[in-house]
């Protein structure tokens, strides 16, 4: 599914976008497979270890976890963020559709970010609070004036109750602002004297659909005040012209890019190339080559930007 010119002018005129009806059912199930294999596993081990009382198998996806998580945050901690690297994942991540969608913006020679993110909102428990920022508070400073685009996938329908996404529009034109840690320890935050003076949306986003942003989009989310929780994947895809750390076998990385590129817009993780018609044999098309890249990527650190 590709963007019309219209989606592309709107995409670039507000900083995102909202497109319903790219995903069905067999797109999102390997992934929601894969979550519950992992809370399977790791809820078992807990019972087993004395510190959870049963693994709630009986509880549907959509609370399981708020169940598991009024026990312990453990299970919740072993999914939330990168940290899944299965088959559902890398199928998500390299879906056809999705690139399509992606290419219009990014071109065709394409590296997934390697900040990909699960998120589950569960209701009441304060990770899933996000403040306002923009991705590229995250990335290198190199990289803020590229454009690395943000698909936001919920899992379940995400409505203002559930927690859903606000943005800034029409304010991505401008640098970076500055960050500074939040007080939850976990995020960045675009500075309180730095904050745009912008208008705010709301971006519900029907279960299918997708939101993409800018990397220099404000946005945000709140609580979610329902018994369901929303879970959500956000990746990340930028044009492999840009600072990648994708070493791929045909020993390309970098090649045209000035001494002082950093390694990859996002060092700690691994990127690698999902498209490209430039070199075809080095795009990752075999989960076990992604799995070892994610797993033996040695991790490198930000640059302190926000001096942390
Ligand atoms: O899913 C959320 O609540 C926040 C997502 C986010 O901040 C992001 O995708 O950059």
């Amino acid at each position: 599914m590709r963007l019309a010119e219209t989606q592309t002018a709107e995409f670039h005129r507000e900083g995102y976008l909202v497109v319903e009806e790219v995903f069905g059912p067999e797109d999102l199930q390997p992934v929601r497979h894969e979550i519950t294999r992992a809370i399977d596993r790791n809820a078992a081990q807990l019972v087993e270890a004395g510190e959870l009382s049963r693994t709630y198998a009986e509880e549907p996806f959509d609370t399981r976890l708020t169940r598991i998580t009024a026990e312990t945050d453990k299970v919740y901690w072993s999914l939330a963020s990168g940290k899944l690297h299965g088959t559902g994942i890398f199928k998500l991540l390299t879906n056809p559709k999705l690139l399509d969608l992606v290419e219009t913006l990014v071109g065709p020679e394409i590296i997934a970010s390697s900040a990909y993110r699960l998120r589950p909102k569960v209701p009441g428990f304060a990770h899933g609070v996000v403040p306002w920022h923009q991705d590229s508070g995250y990335f290198e400073p190199y990289c803020d004036k590229a454009l690395i685009v943000t698909v936001w996938i919920p899992l379940v329908d995400a409505t203002p109750e559930r927690g859903c996404l606000s943005v800034m529009p029409r304010v991505h034109g401008s640098d970076v602002y500055r960050h500074h840690r939040h007080e939850s320890g976990k995020y960045l935050a675009i500075a309180e004297d730095a904050f745009p003076n912008g208008e705010v949306v709301v971006t519900p986003v029907p279960l299918g659909g997708a939101l993409l942003l800018s990397n220099r989009t404000p946005h945000c989310s709140g609580d979610n005040v329902t018994d369901v929780i929303r879970w959500s994947m956000d990746l990340r895809y930028q044009s492999a012209d840009l600072p990648t750390n994708h070493h791929a076998p045909s020993g390309w990385a970098n090649d045209d890019l000035p001494p002082d590129a950093p390694i990859a817009c996002y060092p700690p993780e691994a990127d690698f190339l999902v498209r490209s018609r430039q070199r075809p044999h080095d795009v990752v098309r075999r989960w076990r080559d992604f799995r070892d890249l994610r797993v033996n990527h040695q991790r490198m650190p930000v640059s302190r930007r926000w001096g942390e």
